[in-house]
């Protein structure tokens, strides 16, 4: 019998979680922790999340291992050895299983359950939680670990269903992989999917048409193996690390140059461009100066060396031309970081078709047709991207207060506090939520951040005799335009990105995650000391008079 609650209702669970990602995997390994009876329910067959769906040929991280891996434990640190710079997909896969085991996490994750919907019963002051087989269990705490983009964005083109080879999409890709010998592969979409598959299906197809709406900056990431050397003197200072990596704003040792791109002559700046492109490459290019996400003068200049890479990389100037985005703010859409990308466009068995003026016109059964022109194509591999931040949330059907439907309150975009909370919707926590600095960040780091305030929160909860917790009105609004005060400081509004949901026909346009971790860490400490400054805390003795 669970009598914590004012009304002594007995719940099944403490804490129901989705998702076994590694938000899922850590949350419940805080709450088990803390005594707290948790499951976690995961629609796939293991645990990953993003690393479980995308095995896309080249699927590789973009953030440095040494540095996409929790931090909660030094001795999970100390003892694991990264491969390489960035690791590949079914290498982080494998420190995922390593985790689950090392724990023993998987006697509370239960696989292959997809959650339905969520209903805050407030009558019970709980939660009830629908399962797809056919199962209801309630919980005190209910925690959304479902990742920011886990789902797809699959685009309606006409006569698809007409079509008659293999419709494959990089965010769910087979388990067995995929043989390309001999096929000619229709490949759509270049954002960082698309552009770290192209070199691989290029290099097995017979022949590879990239169709290309939007040309998109890419840096070569510069991987390479790690050396025990390596591996070691990360490990000797890794504490020193993890502690700067959260002073930062994008929760990354990105080795910041703290100069502007404009205080500098145009020689200079260029040997520091070619410095980062040669030496740091991928995402760290975008540290060569202080203000190139701020300053779209500066931006501009990072825009043009990459632009006039991109004619020195690729032989025929047509197809460079096409390659390039002459007029794109570099940064505004996720940069991509890529290992021969543009190279690949040099092969006699590529091409590339531009559907930015002439869309993608319809599939027939054998090819797709563009322009009058008809593109044979024995497989279609999309990677057309996510339904961001939001998707995976308003998948589950979650009701709040007076039976509210999430999806309903956020018709006109997500709306909450610290991207952890919204109003109406008591004890149900986000992980890495809408107005959270996410996405922005290494995300290990941001997960590492969220769960340890939800967990350290609970504790708080649970010691100080407090049923609920819910955020306040004033404060979720003034986050909410704080969240585009800030945006709105950066080149990040100034393009169509899934940041601001505009990948997606009919998404509302809004900017969602928070820019600047550090300030975010810092407000979340001042939110606690101020004794949770803008929530609203329900006490267990309040309640049952
Ligand atoms: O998706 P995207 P992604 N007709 O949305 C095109 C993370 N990630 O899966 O730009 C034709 O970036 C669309 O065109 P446009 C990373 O955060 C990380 O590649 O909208 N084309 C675009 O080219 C990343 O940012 C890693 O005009 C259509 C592409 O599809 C995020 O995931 C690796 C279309 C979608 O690009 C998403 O990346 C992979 C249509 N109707 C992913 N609809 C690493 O760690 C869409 N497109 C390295």
């Amino acid at each position: 019998m669970d009598d914590r609650s004012p009304i002594s209702v007995k719940t099944d669970f403490d804490a129901i979680v989705v998702g076994a990602g590694f938000a899922g995997m850590f949350m419940l390994h805080r709450l088990r922790q803390q005594g707290l009876k948790t499951r976690v329910f995961e629609r796939g067959s293991g645990v990953g999340g993003t690393w479980f769906w995308n095995r896309y040929p080249g699927a590789r991280c973009d953030t440095e291992s040494m540095e996409y891996s929790y931090q909660f434990d030094d001795a999970l640190q100390q003892e694991w050895n990264w491969p390489e710079r960035y690791s590949a997909q079914p290498e982080i896969l494998k420190y995922a299983n390593h985790v689950a085991d090392r724990y023993d996490l998987r006697a509370d994750l239960q696989f292959n359950t997809k959650v339905l919907s969520a209903t805050f019963d407030e009558s019970r002051n709980c939660w009830t939680i629908e399962t797809d087989d056919g199962k209801q269990v309630t919980a005190h705490y209910f925690i959304m670990a479902t990742g920011t983009l886990s789902i797809a964005n699959k685009p309606q083109f006409p006569g698809v269903e007409s079509f008659k080879g293999r419709v494959l999409y990089t965010s769910d890709w087979p388990h067995e992989g995929v043989d390309f010998t001999g096929r000619k592969v229709g490949l759509i979409g270049t954002g960082s999917s698309g552009i770290q598959s192209t070199p691989h299906i290029a290099a097995q197809a017979d022949h590879l048409t990239v169709f290309q709406r939007t040309p998109n900056f890419s840096v070569p990431a510069r991987n390479r193996p790690l050396s025990e050397a390596d591996r070691n003197a990360t490990k000797a200072r890794y504490g020193e690390l993890r502690k700067f990596t959260y002073e930062q704003p994008f929760a990354t040792d990105f080795h910041l140059n703290d100069q502007s791109a404009l205080s500098v002559s145009p020689e200079e700046r260029k040997r520091i461009y070619e410095e980062r492109w040669n030496e740091h490459g991928g995402l760290h290019f975008m540290a060569a100066f202080n203000d190139l996400m701020f300053n779209s003068e500066a931006n501009k200049t990072v825009a043009e060396f990459i632009v006039d890479k991109i004619h020195g990389i690729v032989n025929d100037p047509d197809k460079a031309e096409i390659l390039a985005p002459r007029n794109g703010v570099v940064g505004c859409k996720r940069l991509c970081s890529d290992t021969d990308y543009f190279e690949t466009f040099n092969r006699d068995n590529v091409s590339l078709v531009d559907v930015s003026k002439q869309p993608i016109e319809s599939f027939t059964a054998s090819s797709i047709k563009v322009g009058g022109n008809e593109y044979p194509v024995d497989d279609i591999v999309f990677a057309t991207g996510f339904d961001a931040m939001t998707g995976a949330l308003l998948g589950v059907d979650i009701k709040g207060r007076n039976g509210q439907p999430l999806r309903e309150k956020w018709s006109a975009g997500p709306r909450t506090y610290l991207g952890l909370q919204t109003v109406g919707f008591p004890n149900l926590f986000f992980i890495s939520g809408p107005g959270s600095p996410s996405v922005l960040t290494n995300m290990m780091v941001s997960i590492d951040q969220h769960v340890n305030f939800i967990s350290d929160t609970i504790r708080h909860l649970e010691q100080a005799g407090v049923a609920l917790i819910e955020p306040q009105q004033p404060a979720e609004d003034a986050w909410v335009d704080h969240v585009n005060e800030v945006a709105d400081l950066t080149v990040y509004p100034t393009c169509n990105s899934w940041y601001l949901g505009s990948n997606v026909p009919g998404k509302t346009r809004v900017f969602m995650p928070y820019v600047g971790f550090n300030t975010y860490v810092d407000k979340c400490k001042d939110v606690v000391a101020k004794g949770y400054e803008g929530f609203t805390l329900v006490r267990r003795a309040a309640e049952t008079a």
